[in-house]
């Protein structure tokens, strides 16, 4: 069979004031422009899965939702989903099968909505690829009718032995950041997450070597790639992260990834960190304090416990000259209109070299949905389509919802300003010289 890949990717929001901002902040375009660039790592580990004897090639979707044409002569077509384009993916599909292609669906979104997914999809895999995508390509081979295929009726995913993704189906495309992954899911439980946590409940490393075996890969496609770790949660485990960040240090890459804040914790991880290349870690603060972050993550209160430390710990992760990316989620049921000039100036305080700020999301088959949606609190149910993470679908506690769009209007205009962004790094380069000089002296 000849079967197509489809990527849906780039940056999706329509809140059309916070669209027309986003056009005249050099700090918000600058980074949607460089992480609306990266392909679908689920896509080409499903790629190297797949049995053999088949043709397989890669696509994305156009910028306008629709498909590209040359998808007509595949005889299957795998679509990975999130939530917020998954009306496109939808419509894809729908005009897809109509030709008489088959469909397979499978990623974040219908994992947790598999039922929906079906009224649009042959088949539809719920919970991680590796194993159910060679089913699937069998059912479409022997033209089985639709139904659901989940990962939990299959041996469990070994990430120790994870072959190489296909990159190489990439080798005729533009890219130049990519994604590896090095971990799965995370230990936290935060009430708002919808990441991997959603496919897998267990946190797993994969060994050293074979990140360096798929950066290799990568390298072959594009040499000077810029790496992005598609992981949740990389530095959980202190050791084994120093273990990666020395393998990584030969190999000259740059490089980012997400973490939690206990990485502060470790000055030998951190300076390892700095020489192996990594350029920034981001991590969720998700409110400067930790009234706010009471209970938000289940499983030990781990942000809550934190977060009297973040500007401490900020100040030392950046001294190692790694920058952070603080995310804060905007909205939380704790949060009043005071919320906006706490994260202004926590940003500007700190010297955060790069600040990212969202709105709490509902996004479906999380413990926030459930309880948002039993409140009554959800505005459009269904409206998968907000769940962008810069669209509101839910009426916050302590503020309406007009409140809360103006302040972050309000609260992006102050952070993204050419000058804002230029104090912050400026006090960031002072700081990261500082201890330069301390370490020469
Ligand atoms: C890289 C990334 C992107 C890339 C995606 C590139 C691409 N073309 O796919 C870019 C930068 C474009 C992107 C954009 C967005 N992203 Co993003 N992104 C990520 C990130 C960091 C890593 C995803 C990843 O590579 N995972 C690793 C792979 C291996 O896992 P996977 O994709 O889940 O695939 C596995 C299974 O799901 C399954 N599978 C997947 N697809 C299929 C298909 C079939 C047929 C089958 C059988 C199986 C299968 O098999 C795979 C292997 O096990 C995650 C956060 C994280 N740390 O996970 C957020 C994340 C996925 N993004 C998120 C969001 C919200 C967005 C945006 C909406 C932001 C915005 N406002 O624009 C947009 C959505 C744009 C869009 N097109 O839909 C949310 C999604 C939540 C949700 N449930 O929908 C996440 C989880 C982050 C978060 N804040 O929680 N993102």
């Amino acid at each position: 069979m000849k079967i197509g890949l489809l990527a849906m990717s780039g940056i999706r929001a329509h809140d059309p004031e916070l669209l027309k901002l986003g056009l005249t902040l050099p700090g918000f375009v600058e980074r949607s422009r460089q992480i609306a660039a990266l392909p679908s790592l689920g896509l080409l580990q499903l790629a190297s899965a797949t049995p053999l004897g088949h043709e397989l090639e890669y696509f994305e979707a156009e910028g306008d939702g629709l498909e590209p044409a040359e998808l007509a002569d595949c005889d299957l077509v795998a679509i990975s989903t999130f939530s917020a384009q998954v009306f496109e993916a939808y419509a894809i599909a729908d005009r897809l099968r109509a030709r008489g292609i088959k469909v397979a669906m499978g990623g974040l979104h219908v994992s947790a909505l598999s039922e929906e997914a079906l009224r649009h999809a042959d088949y539809v895999a719920v919970g991680e690829g590796e194993h159910v995508w060679p089913r699937i390509v069998e059912a479409a081979e022997r033209g089985e009718p639709p139904r659901i295929f989940r990962a939990s009726d299959e041996a469990p995913v070994e990430v120790a032995r994870l072959p190489i993704p296909r990159y190489d189906l990439l080798r005729n495309r533009p890219y130049n950041r990519f994604t590896v992954q090095t971990t799965r899911g995370c230990p936290w439980r935060c009430d708002f997450c919808a990441s991997t946590v959603m496919l897998s409940s267990r946190y797993r490393k994969r060994p050293v070597a074979d990140v360096v075996r798929d950066i290799q890969a990568i390298r072959a496609v594009r040499p000077d790639a810029f790496l992005e770790l598609a992981d949740d949660n990389t530095f959980v485990d202190k050791e084994w992260g120093l273990s990666l960040a020395r393998a990584l240090e030969p190999l000259g890459v740059r490089w980012f990834t997400e973490t939690d804040i206990s990485v502060a914790d470790d000055p030998e991880l951190l300076a390892a960190l700095a020489r192996s290349g990594c350029r920034q870690l981001l991590i969720g603060l998700e409110s400067p304090d930790s009234g706010a972050l009471e209970g938000l993550e289940q499983h030990a209160n781990f942000k809550a416990r934190r977060a009297s430390s973040y500007a401490d710990d900020v100040e030392r992760i950046q001294s190692y000259g790694i920058t952070v990316n603080a995310c804060f989620v905007l909205g939380l049921d704790h949060h009043d209109g005071g919320v906006f000039e706490s994260v202004r100036r926590f940003a500007e305080d700190t010297g955060l070299y790069e600040v990212q700020v969202t709105y709490m999301t509902a996004f479906p088959g999380t413990p926030l949905h459930a309880r948002l949606h039993r409140e009554g609190r959800i505005l459009e149910p269904g409206r998968w389509d907000l769940c962008t993470l810069f669209d509101i679908n839910y009426q916050p506690c302590r503020m309406s919802v007009e409140e809360l769009r103006s302040g972050f209007h309000d609260l992006t205009r102050s952070l993204y300003t050419a000058q804002a962004m230029g104090r912050r790094r400026e006090r960031f380069l002072a700081r990261h010289r500082r201890r330069g000089a301390l370490a020469k002296s």
